[in-house]
């Protein structure tokens, strides 16, 4: 059994229908521990596109990381997720952040296929916002409490992770 935080965002088609599919099948399998409300935020990186809802959910299940990286292109390919780009829009993608032990121990990994934890995880609001929401207490190995990576970030980049759900 392990632990995995994933990142789910999706900037086409039926952003919140698509984000709240991925997590009811979540859900149904019986692996949901946690899950933030969804947010929206400006696309980051360098290619213009629409806005992101993104979400976290923590999960907890008998696979081990590349068994969470499989999930997650799973839940992309149900979502009708075609290639595209890199850092381009989609309509849903599904990134592992980290994957932790039963016992605590973070699995670390530089395999380019699933490099953990995630490697801009640290800098990007649209994953520590809505993680210190999904879980309080979480801790991002090699950087600290994800809370204290909040607080460091710039409040801009902050302010700009909106709340969407409770707006409609
Ligand atoms: N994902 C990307 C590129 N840029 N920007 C936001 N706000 N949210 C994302 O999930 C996102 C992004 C590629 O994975
Ligand atoms: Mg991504
Ligand atoms: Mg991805």
């Amino acid at each position: 059994m392990s632990r995995a935080v994933l990142s789910l965002g999706a900037n086409l088609g039926d952003r919140a229908g698509t984000l709240r599919a991925a997590v009811t099948a979540l859900k149904d399998e019986g692996v949901l521990v946690a899950r933030s409300t969804l947010y929206e935020t400006p696309p980051w990186g360098p290619v213009e596109q629409p806005p992101y809802l993104n979400a976290i959910v923590v999960v907890r299940g008998d696979r081990d990381a590349r068994g969470w990286l499989q999930r997650a292109h799973e839940l992309e390919q149900a979502a009708g997720r075609t290639r595209e780009v890199r850092w381009g829009a989609r309509t849903l993608d599904v990134d592992v952040v980290t994957v932790t032990a039963d016992d605590g121990t973070p699995v670390l990994s530089d395999d380019p296929e699933i490099t953990l934890p995630h490697p801009r995880a640290h800098e990007r609001a649209f994953v520590l916002v809505p993680w210190s929401i999904a879980d309080p207490t979480a801790v991002l190995a090699g950087h600290g409490k994800v809370a204290d990576l909040v607080a460091a970030l710039d409040p801009a980049d902050v302010a700009a992770v909106v709340r969407w759900d409770h707006l409609h």
